[in-house]
């Protein structure tokens, strides 16, 4: 009974050295500022772009709900949350596709190619969780993730050269500079999350593991690239939305 009243024995306090939970917790308060952020302006576009600051603010609040309890699953020393970190991708990712039909639909982009885009994503996301939490001995991490890396490629294939460039092309102006920087988006900033997954699995590509210092390293390269590419995909949309109202 007495417990009740004493938080400490409650809620588990994070250790002020420990680096990998301070990502954990700055990842969350930045996402809930940035969800913050996207809901309170969104009002102040045209209807045109409600749509898209709608989804930038979801993306960085479900990404917010799912950092709060990431971050006490590590304090609590669970370890990576694993199981956790890919619903949480499964469902920010798909709406990272979404972002893409909604810019480009005005030039004419089809339901299709977001569904593309969006089954791709899937397939590099269950690729990733097999090998990072399923077949985690022998080849099964080199495998899986050369699955999900080919998923991967496609992507950007398809945005960088593929039709959703075609239709930035003939949009122009504001659209196809803020699709451009999109794409930088997934081709440098999504490059971050295959370099914290083979710091945090095993494989002959075991060197940059064991460089970076296996799993702990992982969630920290993770929360870099959770931050920057969710909250700046957002205001890269913010971004268009202000230059073209
Ligand atoms: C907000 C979350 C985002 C943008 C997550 C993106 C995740 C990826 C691009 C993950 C890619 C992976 C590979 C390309 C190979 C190894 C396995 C993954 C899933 C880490």
């Amino acid at each position: 009974m007495e417990n009740l009243f004493n938080l400490s024995a409650v809620v588990p306090a994070m250790a002020t050295d420990d680096y990998v939970g301070f990502t954990f917790f700055v990842g969350c308060m930045a996402m809930m500022a940035a969800s913050a952020f996207f809901f309170l302006s969104m009002n102040s576009f045209d209807n045109k772009w409600r749509t898209s600051i709608l989804v930038s603010g979801l993306i960085t609040f479900i990404a917010a709900v799912h950092y709060w309890y990431m971050r006490d699953y590590w304090a609590s020393g669970n370890g990576s949350p694993t199981f956790f970190r890919y619903v949480d991708w499964i469902l920010t990712v798909p709406l990272m596709c979404v972002e893409f039909y909604l810019i480009l639909k005005a030039a004419g982009a089809t339901k299709q190619l977001m569904w593309k885009l969006i089954l791709l994503s899937t397939v590099m996301l269950v690729a990733g969780y097999f090998g990072e939490g399923v077949y985690t001995g022998g080849n099964g991490p080199a495998l899986w993730g050369l699955i999900s890396g080919l998923a991967y490629f496609a992507i950007v294939y398809e945005i960088w050269k593929g039709e959703a460039s075609k239709l930035a092309a003939s949009a122009g102006g504001a659209v196809l500079s803020a699709h451009k920087t999109l794409v930088k988006f997934v081709v440098i900033g999504w490059a971050i999350y295959p370099i914290g997954y083979m710091a945090g699995t095993q494989g002959w590509y075991g060197a940059a593991g064991e460089f970076f210092g296996m799993p702990i390293a992982m969630d920290v390269i993770y929360n870099v690239g959770d931050a920057i590419n969710k909250i700046g995909f957002g205001l890269v949309v913010y971004n268009l939305a202000v230059n073209s109202k």
